[in-house]
């Protein structure tokens, strides 16, 4: 199996003679027009029946006679499709947005949705129960908790005849766009949308946040309505990107100020030409004033002006603005003459003032923790600044920093520590989940952005088990309480079956990895120790202090850590609410894996668990890489148990990881003992006895290799 279809194979039940007498026997869809999400879930019935039980049933549009009992009946539609079709469903429990109710008994099963999204996300809920061979009888009402349920795309157009790449994506080019334009064939993209629309994502912004004018030319405009058109059956809206400076790069204006009466003229056109050929657009994404992309700072405009320049331009139209919290200056600070430079402060300091000036329809984008997807941050806390603000929570399903999908890496239980976190804004339960459903500050809008950044690959992200941080990015962005491991599990079991070794497995490694790779990239709360200026993936602790962006590990030769308290530090720790803010502010109530993000300390530092800075390192590179050596010869006892091709692609990124994790280890371990002269206790760091340098082999057609950044490969040296 190539991986194409996800958790959706709709593979055949073992068992699935047994269950013949309760089999579905007739489905009827109550819509059949063409674009209709209805329609698409009486399509998916059928395949799914036949493939989960082997059994053909017809699908029917009409002819249901309400109140009849026909046993093996399906009946999928909206609650007003129900009621013209003269059903009375009695007492529906309350159905919000999206939401659906799910009926499963004796005279048959009855999905009904709130709209046709909410009945084709019913029906794929339905069907994940028959494909985990669950035929339980059930009736309950199931609805969103939040109303944004984002992907976001970073795809670029590339012209000149090459396909669109991808930023930081590693699964290939990209499935929306080639040569400078909206492909042709759309396939892909279709396949995208079920996938998608199984986990109750609502809409996809499919061009990169670093976005450029050509997302509002003519043809590609054309083409994003092609889009639109294959994402529509499937319940899922489209957004895109957009390029501040547009009307001056673009049109014929020589501003781009948000207040300019002209430039609100072109935007409102832009936006009316779009809606024109997309009426149900979803909206816009917004990235500006940072990492080079222009925005309202350059007119001294706001960024609420910034944003709603182009929530005015949406409103008329039903669409939302998601304007991104990442904003921070890249080139201006110095480190050597500010040395409380920190750009964890950027955001809420950029927003500061801000809260209360945005239009109703602006959502603030936040990601998860102040400075950018490292593998363990604290929560950012501009969550607890925006109040009269709908704000979402940006999470990153690619692994940017975290492996790029050749490290197995779970993303749950991470995203969990920020989902649950309680900011204690006015020393109330605040927690994030909390505040992005719109619940504790009373928004309307508010909820999930995740960059999946998938690509041509038949895998969709690069790597099989990556799939599950995919999957379980919509089951939380639909409830955020629900359980990792369960969510994992159902993965699994739709993925690859259900052999309780695999199940056992899978379960294992995965909600072992996050914590493995967090001790072999970078533990306390030092963040990700890769290479921070380009790539984010192999190690390069040396990258982190030097750089201009003020995110500094502030390592010399006794002490390590970024001194974030108040009085002493960056501040930044004064940026939450009080009682976080002191919890953190003390090094004795910080918690261990955050001590480095919040305090600057001696290597011989001891923590509550009675370790120094530097032995926990030393331990904690060596325990999380023998880890990862483990996961290979487990995989290995699966085989036979997964068909081959899944089988032997996984093992081979095992084994990758198996390796890389030894690089990670010895290159971080090394670099802070060089730095700091502390032997290990173990003994382990400072030689290594049993390994033989590869440029000390005998050599065929390989030379030794001086490299650069010199930590980057053992001894300094790699072989080419
Ligand atoms: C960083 C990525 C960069 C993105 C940026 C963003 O390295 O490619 O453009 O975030 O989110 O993590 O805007």
């Amino acid at each position: 199996e190539t991986g194409i279809d996800g958790w959706l194979r709709y593979a055949r039940l073992p068992q699935a003679a047994t269950h013949h007498d309760i089999l579905p026997a007739r489905i009827i869809a109550l819509n059949d027009s063409q674009s209709s999400p209805v329609r698409t879930a009486g399509i998916e019935l059928q395949q799914g029946i036949d493939g989960i039980f082997g059994k053909q049933c017809g699908v029917s549009h009409g002819g249901w006679v309400a109140g009849s009992h026909e046993s093996g009946i399906v009946l999928v539609g909206t609650l007003s499709q129900f009621e013209s079709a003269g059903g009375n469903i009695g007492q529906l429990p309350k159905l919000e947005e999206d939401g659906f109710w799910l009926n499963i008994n004796d005279s048959g099963t009855y999905i009904v949705g709130q709209n046709e999204r909410g009945a084709l996300y019913g029906t794929f809920e339905y069907l994940s129960m028959l494909a985990q061979g669950n035929m339980t009888q059930v009736s309950y009402a199931s609805n969103p908790d939040a109303p944004i349920r984002w992907i976001n795309q970073w795809d670029n157009l590339q012209a000149g005849g090459t396909h669109g790449s991808v930023e930081r994506g590693y699964a290939g080019p990209s499935i929306f766009f080639a040569n400078g334009s909206v492909k042709e064939d759309l396939t892909r993209a279709t396949q995208y949308a079920r996938l998608l629309a199984s986990i109750k994502v609502n809409a996809v912004v499919v061009n990169n946040v670093n976005a450029n004018e050509t997302i509002l030319t003519e043809p590609v405009m054309d083409g994003l309505a092609r889009i639109a058109d294959v994402f529509r059956p499937y319940g899922v809206q489209l957004g895109i990107s957009l390029y501040f400076a547009s009307p001056e790069a673009l049109g014929d204006l020589d501003t781009f100020d948000p207040l300019n009466a002209s430039v609100i003229e072109w935007w409102h056109d832009k936006t009316d030409q779009l809606y024109q050929k997309i009426p149900d657009m979803a909206g816009f994404l917004v990235k500006a004033n940072s990492e080079g992309q222009p925005g309202p700072l350059t007119y001294n405009r706001t960024l609420a002006d910034g944003a709603n320049l182009f929530a005015k331009a949406v409103q008329p139209h039903g669409g939302v603005v998601m304007f991104r919290a990442f904003v921070y200056d890249s080139t201006s600070l110095n480190q050597t003459l500010d040395w409380r430079a920190d750009r964890a402060n950027a955001a809420v300091e950029f927003f500061d003032g801000l809260d209360g000036k945005f239009d109703d329809n602006v959502i603030i984008q936040i990601k998860y923790g102040p400075i950018d997807f490292q593998v363990r941050e604290p929560t950012s806390p501009l969550f607890a600044h925006l109040q009269q603000t709908s704000s979402a929570i940006e999470l990153q399903i690619s692994q940017e920093y975290l492996g790029q999908q050749c490290h197995l890496v779970y993303l749950p239980p991470l995203w969990k520590t920020v989902l649950d976190f309680d900011l204690r804004e006015d020393n109330q339960p605040s927690l994030v989940r909390n505040i992005i459903s719109g619940e504790r500050f009373g928004r309307r809008l508010g909820g999930y952005a995740g960059v999946a950044n998938v690509g041509t690959n038949q895998t969709w992200l690069g790597s099989h088990l990556a799939m599950s941080n995919l999957y379980a990015f919509g089951r939380l962005a639909w409830d955020p309480t629900t359980d990792p491991v369960s969510m994992l599990q159902d993965w699994t079991r739709l993925t690859f079956g259900f052999d309780p070794t695999v199940l056992k497995t899978i379960t294992d490694m995965s909600m072992e990895s996050w914590p493995t790779y967090e001790n072999y990239t970078g533990n306390l709360g030092i963040q990700t120790l890769t290479d921070i200026l380009y790539a984010h993936y192999g190690p390069n602790p040396a990258s982190q202090d030097g750089n201009p962006w003020g995110q500094w590990t502030r390592a010399d030769s006794d002490t390590i850590g970024m001194d974030r308290t108040i009085e002493n530090g960056t501040r930044f720790a004064g940026q939450y609410p009080p009682e976080v803010a002191s919890r953190y502010d003390n090094i004795e109530t910080t918690p261990d894996n955050l001590l480095l993000w919040f305090h600057h300390v001696p290597y011989t530092q001891r923590l509550k668990s009675g370790k120094t800075v530097i032995q926990h390192f030393y331990d904690a590179h060596y325990s999380g890489s023998a880890n990862a050596q483990t996961y290979a010869p487990r995989w290995q006892e699966l085989a036979g148990k997964i068909d081959d091709q899944r089988f032997d692609e996984t093992l081979f990124r095992l084994k990758y990881q198996a390796g890389h994790s030894l690089v990670w280890r010895d290159a971080v371990n090394n670099f802070y003992f060089n730095l700091s002269q502390i032997p290990d206790e173990a003994g382990r760091v400072e030689n290594h006895p049993y390994r033989i340098e590869a440029e000390s082999m005998e050599l065929d057609g390989y030379e030794p290799y001086a490299v650069s950044p010199w930590n980057v490969a053992s001894n300094k040296t790699c072989i080419v």
